[in-house]
């Protein structure tokens, strides 16, 4: 009989016994979804997410001027008028480690260094009443759910041409319209899920709680949520519950002539911001502008525009593509190691630095973040700090001096550590 009679062979059948073709095909794909029985009772892998950082601030403050100087593209459209931006925009940045990477390559001759990335989604601006649908509304907020860190833009620089949904650059004020604005989001996301019958156990009693201090005016994370507790409700993505770098986008001659001065006033202001946290909170000072139009000059022109703004020039370090992802990497407690080194030319051409998030990650899961054959054949790991690596004559100098370490499958990785796993 052809496959097609047999299908509708089962179609009668399931007709005659009055289930519907609608509920049979909902169980296939319910049953699709179910992990296989072998990996029912692992635990969540996330090796391979990536940590997302998620840009917030009010209309045409410079998030998407930001966005492209972090990623060092012209990705984004940034243009004078508030909700230039719509559908959210994604980058990958290159998480700097002050050349290491770069110094390792040539020391073990790779063709290839590839770095560690973060990823960075630029999103439409929130206005006041956000939540009752003004402006933009704010679903678009879902994107900033999925991500680890926000990024909040606050406008300090003063510029008549540039507009601003409020007619006048006040900081704080900006920033307590944002922050309300996320915390009534989550507000009303707590309560669609306190709503629904399938919430209970120690979920319902964790939101209940949220409930309680988002009502109060109080972010989430001021809650200090167990371990327990925060996986309980990890899948609403609250926002509130995020940590917050705030990024003071000051005037070019603010950032490279009054430095002390504008460090000091975005202190201040931190102080004021109503929602801050200033356990969790963090913040950096960015000109957004400046950095997105240097990133388009050679280096002549470069130095030519600092002459001009009275400078010497800045520090690459001070860099919003070098304070930022070291400031999302402080904050989560990452950690940074490095493959290639030792590894025969013959096999691997490629230095990388890999980005490992919270619980520190032990040797034989990393294993199987590079590839599953090298964490089933793991033998032992052969490890070395990458500054102490640096310091000698190579890799196969360090080997010989008795510099490395063997280490087995339970070594917990550390930041700056140049491994090397032998496998079958
Ligand atoms: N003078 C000055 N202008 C800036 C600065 N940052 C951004 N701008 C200008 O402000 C305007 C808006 O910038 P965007 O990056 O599009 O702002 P946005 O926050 O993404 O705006 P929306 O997408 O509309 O929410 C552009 O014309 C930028 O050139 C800055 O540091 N100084
Ligand atoms: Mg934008």
């Amino acid at each position: 009989m052809p496959l097609s009679a047999y299908f509708r062979f089962f179609i009668v059948l399931l007709w005659i016994s009055g289930a519907s073709v609608d509920a049979y095909i909902t169980a296939i794909t319910a049953n699709r979804r179910q992990p296989h029985r072998q990996y029912r009772n692992w635990p969540r892998c996330n090796l391979s997410m990536k940590t997302k950082v998620g840009v917030v601030g009010l209309p045409n403050v410079g998030k998407s001027t930001l966005f492209n100087a972090l990623s060092r593209q012209s990705i984004a459209a940034a243009e004078n008028y508030p909700f230039c931006t719509i559908e959210p925009n994604t980058s990958p940045i290159a998480m700097p480690d002050d050349g290491r990477l770069e110094r390792l390559a040539v020391m073990a001759g790779s063709r290839r260094a590839v770095s560690a990335t973060l990823e960075l989604v630029d999103v439409a601006g929130l206005v006041k009443g956000a939540s009752r649908g003004e402006g933009l509304g704010n679903k678009f907020l879902a994107t900033i759910r999925e991500c680890d860190v926000i990024l909040h833009v606050i406008r300090t620089y003063v510029d008549d041409d540039i507009v601003h949904v409020h007619g006048r650059v006040d900081p704080v004020g900006d920033a307590d319209v944002v922050n309300l604005e996320l915390l009534l989001a989550d507000l009303a996301h707590v309560q669609r899920r306190l709503d629904r019958r399938t919430c209970n156990g120690i979920e319902r009693d964790v939101l209940s709680k949220v409930e309680e201090c988002l009502v109060e005016g109080r972010p989430a994370r001021t809650l200090g949520l167990s371990l327990e507790e925060g996986q309980s409700i990890k899948s609403m993505g609250l926002l509130t519950l995020k940590p917050v770098i705030y990024a003071f986008n000051v005037d070019e001659v603010d950032l490279l002539l009054d430095r002390e001065e504008s460090l000091q006033r975005a202190k201040e202001s931190m102080g004021r911001i109503q929602y801050c946290d200033p356990e969790k909170d963090s913040f950096v000072l960015v000109s957004a502008k400046l950095e997105a139009d240097i990133g388009e000059l050679s280096e002549n022109e470069t130095a030519k525009y600092f002459e001009s703004l009275g400078s010497d020039g800045l520090p690459d370090n001070l860099l919003s593509h070098n304070s930022v992802p070291k400031l999302v990497k402080d904050m989560l407690g990452l950690s940074l190691v490095y493959t290639g080194p030792g590894v025969p030319a013959s096999r691997s051409q490629t230095t990388k630095s890999h980005l490992l998030g919270q619980p520190a990650m032990r040797a034989h899961d990393f294993a199987g973040r590079l590839h599953g054959d090298i964490q089933s054949g793991f033998m032992q790991a052969e490890v070395i700090d990458s500054a102490s690596l640096l310091e000698g004559e190579g890799y196969a100098g360090a080997k010989s001096a008795g510099r490395l370490r063997t280490e087995g499958r339970e070594y917990t990785l550390q930041d700056g550590d140049v491994i090397l796993i032998k496998w079958k």
